[in-house]
């Protein structure tokens, strides 16, 4: 049996050799070069290879002690120490994980019993990293997959662009996918990233066998604040109360740890008090994407890529409207623009104005849908896009001044709520009237800049538009996240149609009096773990 070991192992550090010899894996050791159930030694032995327990660097002798090694992972996992391949040991080798290796190419470490981080020797040299999305998963949606995942704590800062022209690529591959790293299929390796350089170097993979979530079971976030540790330099903890301990489970409670935040520190330092905005260093990508072609930017009139809208709504069709002087455009569920948009205002939406302030869905039932178009002191009213008669009427009947700023109508409490500057109304649709105590401030809405150009209900979520940003607010948590471009994400636009230098911070509001009536509902949204991101939120502001 440990001759077949050996040669396991020989095999093992040959395919290693071989890969690194071939100059285009140049981050392969980095990665695991393939994943196997451990069932027996002979698979237990690839298990401590695979994941660098054995030195890969040629420096093991040809016979290694497996029990030594059982003893060695069995402490360092934190469950019972036998010396030997017992059913927990195989269960928690075989448990979901991390692709990379626990050490690197010297083997197990003796630090490994000081239960702390381990760094990849590797660090980025400029502290300000470009990241791009250019796989996503049919699991979630692109602007759950797009939350901020990125490491606080840290003097590093963190900005998504559009191109692959960026220091970390994410994509979700099947099986092999061109690195020489190879997915294994549903369960156990659920993603892994290459330590800070060019080429691959910094970029995450997740492997798409897997059913990622937005709340229990794989948690998508939880995997990526893992795996973006390693694109930063960092490798596996020991601590297994650390994000960066390589085997995942679930956490209710997710946050970065002690562990985590000296890790990163002592690579990075703390975060400045008082950061700089520092220029974009990236340097150009040395190798191709191989497997999935970044799709290429689609020409768009020149008018929709500033992102500045007048007004957002639901369209009767399940799609979003965005409104920009006399012009609509009908965004789609998959983020194109609809054949035949933009297109008039008054081609759409027959005696609509131009220049609108503001438009909700009333939604009585999926063949039953009214639009209500709001502008000055007056509102328009459609029927499945068939005008309605009698129309404009005075605003002053729903109780609320004229020129409004945003409205949206929430399913889930059947109000209507109506925005201006930095107060918000909310109408009760069956009381026909504004609900006692409103207006509100609009800073009970956490995190949300004001005042808002446009606001939209959409999938679960509710989303403010602000100039040229937008914010995705989180009803679950009833808070926002950070401001991202709008025509970036919504309309696929380069980046050159976006004015340069433009920011926006979020406003920091504690206040998380629940009195605007979302977050009194039973939650019938994607429960999101955001620990992460409110920590990021409050440090950012
Ligand atoms: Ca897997
Ligand atoms: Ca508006
Ligand atoms: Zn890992
Ligand atoms: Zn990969």
């Amino acid at each position: 049996m440990y001759r077949r070991s050996i040669l396991t192992i020989l095999a093992g550090m040959l395919m290693l050799f071989c890969g690194l010899s071939n100059g285009q894996e140049d981050m392969a050791e980095d990665i695991v070069i393939r994943t196997v159930m451990v069932t027996d030694a002979v698979s237990a032995s690839q298990f401590f290879n695979d994941r660098n327990w054995i030195p890969s660097d040629g420096s093991a002798s040809e016979i290694i002690d497996l029990a030594s090694y059982f003893r060695l992972f069995q402490e360092w996992a934190g469950i019972p120490v036998t010396g030997e391949l017992d059913q927990t040991t195989m269960d928690k080798m075989n448990s979901p994980k991390c692709g990379n290796p626990d050490f690197g190419t010297s083997g197990h470490q003796i630090s490994a019993r000081r239960k702390r981080f381990t760094t990849l020797g590797r660090t980025w040299p400029q502290n300000h990293l470009t990241w791009y999305l250019e796989g996503t998963t049919t699991d979630l949606s692109r602007n759950v997959i797009r939350v901020n995942w990125l490491w606080p704590f840290s003097s590093l800062t963190f900005e998504e662009v559009f191109t692959p022209n960026a220091d970390i690529l994410v994509n979700f591959y099947r099986l092999e996918h061109g690195d020489g790293n190879s997915f294994d299929g549903p369960g156990s390796v659920l993603a892994h990233a290459f330590s800070p350089g060019f080429g691959r170097g910094g970029d995450m993979h997740f492997d798409d066998d897997e059913t990622f979530t937005a709340s229990t079971g794989i948690n998508l976030q939880q995997v990526a604040v893992h795996e973006i540790g390693h694109s930063l330099g960092l490798g596996h903890s020991s601590d297994q109360s650390a994000i960066m301990a390589a085997f995942y489970a679930y956490r209710q409670n997710f946050a970065l740890g002690n562990d985590d935040i000296a890790g990163i520190q002592s690579l990075y330092g703390p975060p400045t008090s008082n950061p700089v905005t520092r220029p974009p260093v990236t340097q150009p990508r040395t190798t191709a994407p191989t497997t999935t072609a970044p799709t290429p930017p689609r020409t768009l009139p020149r008018i929709s890529c500033n992102g500045e809208f007048d007004a957002s709504v639901e369209s009767f069709d399940g799609n979003v409207y965005f409104f920009q002087g006399d012009m609509v455009f009908k965004v789609q569920r998959d983020f194109t623009i609809a054949p035949g948009f933009p297109t008039q205002i008054s081609a759409e939406l027959p005696g609509a104005p131009d220049y609108i302030d503001a438009a909700f869905l009333w939604v009585v039932a999926s063949n039953q849908k009214y639009l209500y178009v709001f502008k000055g002191n007056f509102y328009w009213r459609f029927f499945n896009g068939i005008p309605s008669a009698g129309y404009p009427r005075q605003i002053s009947l729903w109780g609320i001044p004229g020129n409004i700023d945003g409205a949206f109508r929430w399913p889930g409490n059947r109000r209507i709520y109506f925005f201006k500057d930095d107060k918000y109304y909310r109408y009760n649709t069956m009381s026909y009237r504004i609900d006692n105590g409103y207006p509100q401030p609009l800073s009970r809405w956490n995190n949300v800049a004001h005042p808002i150009s446009s606001v939209l209900d959409w999938e679960d979520n509710t989303y403010f538009f602000t100039g040229q940003y937008y914010q995705i607010f989180f009803n679950s948590q009833f808070s926002a996240a950070s401001p991202a471009p709008t025509a970036q994400a919504w309309l696929g636009c380069e980046t050159e149609g976006l004015r340069v230098g433009t920011t926006m911070s979020p406003t920091d509001d504690d206040d998380d009096d629940d009195n605007t009536g979302l977050s009194n509902v039973p939650s019938l949204f994607v429960i999101f773990v955001t620990s992460v991101l409110g920590t990021w939120l409050h440090i950012s502001s």
